[in-house]
């Protein structure tokens, strides 16, 4: 049997790890690192760029696959939304002439429901977050990076899209020219993003989209400052293997911006920001290049194709201050 004392002195060698998470790329990684980390040992610092407003329906779509996630229930498969659920209530607002290229389920609608009720009420969205991952069992805590309103927008050559509209209605498929992060510079930091920011030991730039969805959260005034400031490690994983995203558009939209759509690019987003840059082994000869940005690079198999591959990618992330040192 495992005595007090050795379960104290295993908790007390879990550093304070803060995780900056975007939609499906984060919430993989975090699937692996909650196996590893309890919750008083890591905060969640999430994404609130590409939330939408629908039928008058507050719905954070990052927020909710990382918490649909780390409480078992999202579809592993889409990797978002909810596993088994059906879509409905859609079918009955296609006769309302509603919106229906956004795929909300039966099931998932009630979170948004309560979401949107709760806000209602007066209540941050830190505080409907905390109440919904209660509810669910999710005891991690998952901060939306500010309680205001910062929405992503995407100038194309069809204009200005909300990210929602450019992501799944149109296929991500129209060139863009310009991310746009509105009412980001108004936006207060939330007060307990920049304490754990403040306390980690380190911090996970998780294997997201560089330019919208840790791009956002580094938007928001006061947390890139913060993290610069912060005593902690830093390590970005880059979601870019052999010049192409996991999934998503972050490749096409680095192409599009001007940055190189490669693990290089990545790391020269966040150069400045972090120490420690892991890439996948077919970037092998991007090393010496971002090397040269005035990080170390760690080469590794950063696919997370089922649960042992995330569970790696998190302990190797979580060592990676050791690794690199010695
Ligand atoms: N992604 C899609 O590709 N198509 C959808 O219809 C869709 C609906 C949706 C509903 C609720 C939710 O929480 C997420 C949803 N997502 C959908 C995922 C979401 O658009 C993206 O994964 C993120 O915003 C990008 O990080």
């Amino acid at each position: 049997m495992l005595c007090v004392n050795t379960v104290f002195k295993k908790l007390a060698s879990f550093k304070k790890t803060v995780v900056l998470a975007g939609g499906v790329g984060g919430a993989r990684f975090l699937q692996g690192l909650t196996r590893i980390l309890p919750p008083d040992r890591l905060d969640i610092i999430g994404n609130v760029g590409d939330d939408i407003e629908l039928y008058g329906l507050h719905i954070s779509p990052d927020l909710d696959t990382v918490m649909y996630t780390i409480a078992g229930l999202v579809d592993e498969e889409k990797g978002w939304g909810l596993k088994k659920d059906s879509f409905n209530f859609l079918q009955m607002f296609k006769h309302y002439d509603c919106r229906t290229w956004f795929k909300i389920g039966d099931m998932d609608v009630a979170t948004h429901i309560f979401r949107t009720f709760l806000i209602q009420k007066g209540l941050p969205l830190s505080e409907v977050t905390k109440i919904l991952c209660h509810n669910l069992g999710v005891k991690y805590n998952i901060i939306p990076v500010t309680d205001d309103k910062v929405r992503t927008k995407v100038d194309t050559k069809e204009g200005l899209l909300d990210f929602q509209e450019y992501f799944v209605k149109k296929k991500f498929e129209v060139e863009i020219r310009k991310v746009i992060f509105e009412g980001a510079n108004d936006s207060i930091p939330n007060s307990n993003a920049l304490k754990v920011i403040e306390k980690a030991q380190i911090i996970i730039f998780a294997p997201s989209n560089p330019i919208v969805s840790i791009g956002c959260i580094l938007s928001v005034p006061g947390i890139k400052e913060a993290i610069k400031r912060s005593k902690a490690y830093k390590v970005a994983i880059s979601p870019i293997i052999g010049g192409k995203a996991v999934r998503g558009p972050a490749h096409k939209m680095m192409k599009e911006l001007g940055n190189e759509s490669s693990s290089f690019g990545v790391a020269a987003i966040y150069k400045e920001l972090i120490n420690v840059m892991i890439i996948d082994n077919r970037d092998v000869n991007l090393k010496t290049s971002i090397n040269d940005l005035g990080m170390s690079v760690i080469v590794t198999n950063t696919l997370m194709s089922n649960m042992d591959s995330k569970i790696n990618l998190a302990r190797l992330a979580l060592n990676s201050m050791s690794d690199v040192q010695s």
